[in-house]
């Protein structure tokens, strides 16, 4: 099967302090731009909410989220530069920020931007973690229930810069149904952003589970997705809240092609050969021979699991 090489990097973001500017936070990300153009790449993935600290661990009234971490356009004047310098270098590159829609409502939001630097695609985070009420006895919040509205466009795939790619964010990528459905649109890279705490304030977990599960995550996906993927995380420390980091780039083999040192700024590359996710496409994950959606209905109908369906044989 003739190659079909694509220059992908990830751009992990270290830890962004509540008084970082937004012009420190996008000279980070141009300097990491420039990295990845130079190692070859065609598209650099950058994390969720790339321009600001998380704050949704932080509580406050929405008019003063908007306020401070919300971006009213895209580009904007502190991130024009992003799309001057992707065109100039001819790369092109995956963003998350906060967005505020033009009719104003609030969503946790990626764009795919081509080599070109025009807008490709739209993301709005559909499955938003966390709480929306105030949890004081907590080490710190996750409201993203609070800030955000549940995404209203979908999960979708752009075909773009030669190859099939579909976004999602984050906790996305701990559900199978956002890979399965931009898989059946034949995605061949799926690229995310995440901050992942080490502390999960809803129940004790082990520490070790958080990264495991990152990792597991992504690597099933991408194996039963036939897709390549592309994550990249905000790390470190941020106002004393950890973020675990471990930004990947994984093939459709599901084995980890490049993986960060550590949790500062750093970019990986991979030049991804995307044949490799059509061979799974056409053997064992050929979807139009062997799916059978027929035995799938349950997913679309329920939410919460309901009652076991399961009766004795009649003949
Ligand atoms: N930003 C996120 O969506 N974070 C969640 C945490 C809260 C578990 C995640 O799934 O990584």
């Amino acid at each position: 099967m003739k190659k079909r090489p694509f220059g992908l990097a990830v751009a992990q973001l270290g830890p962004i302090q509540p008084q970082d500017t937004r012009a420190q936070c996008v000279a980070r990300l141009l300097a990491m731009m420039h990295e990845a153009a130079s190692r070859g790449a065609k598209l650099v993935v950058f994390p969720e909410l790339a321009l600001t600290t998380f704050f949704p661990r932080y509580w406050m009234t929405e008019e003063e989220a908007e306020q401070r971490y919300f971006e009213k356009t895209m580009p904007g004047p502190e991130t024009q530069i992003l799309f001057d310098t992707s065109k100039k270098l001819g790369i092109g590159f995956y963003l998350g920020y906060a967005e505020i829609s033009k009719d104003g409502r609030r969503f946790n939001t990626s764009i795919l931007v081509d080599t070109q630097a025009n807008i490709v695609g739209r993301y709005r985070k559909v499955h938003l973690p966390g709480h929306s009420d105030h949890k004081p006895q907590a080490p710190f919040q996750h409201l993203e229930k609070k800030y955000f509205e549940v995404g209203n466009e979908g999960f979708n795939v752009w075909e773009t810069m030669d190859a099939k790619i579909g976004m999602c964010i984050c906790n996305d990528r701990r559900w199978p149904e956002p890979w399965r459905v931009m898989a059946l649109q034949g995605a061949d890279l799926i690229t995310l952003g995440y901050n992942t705490p080490s502390v999960n304030i809803h129940w004790p977990e082990p520490s070790h589970l958080r990264m495991f599960h990152n990792l597991l995550t992504l690597q099933a996906a991408a194996y039963q997705s036939a897709v390549w993927v592309g994550a990249a995380a905000k790390a470190g420390v941020e106002d004393g809240s950890h973020l675990i980091g471990g930004s990947v780039i994984v093939a459709p083999s599901g084995e980890i092609m490049a993986q960060v040192q550590g949790v500062d700024d750093e970019v990986i590359f991979c030049m991804a050969d995307l044949a490799m996710g059509d061979t799974f496409k056409q053997h064992v994950f050929n979807y139009a021979a062997h799916r059978r959606p027929e035995h799938y209905g349950l997913i679309t109908e329920r939410v919460g699991a309901g009652p076991a369906l399961g009766k004795p044989p009649v003949d």
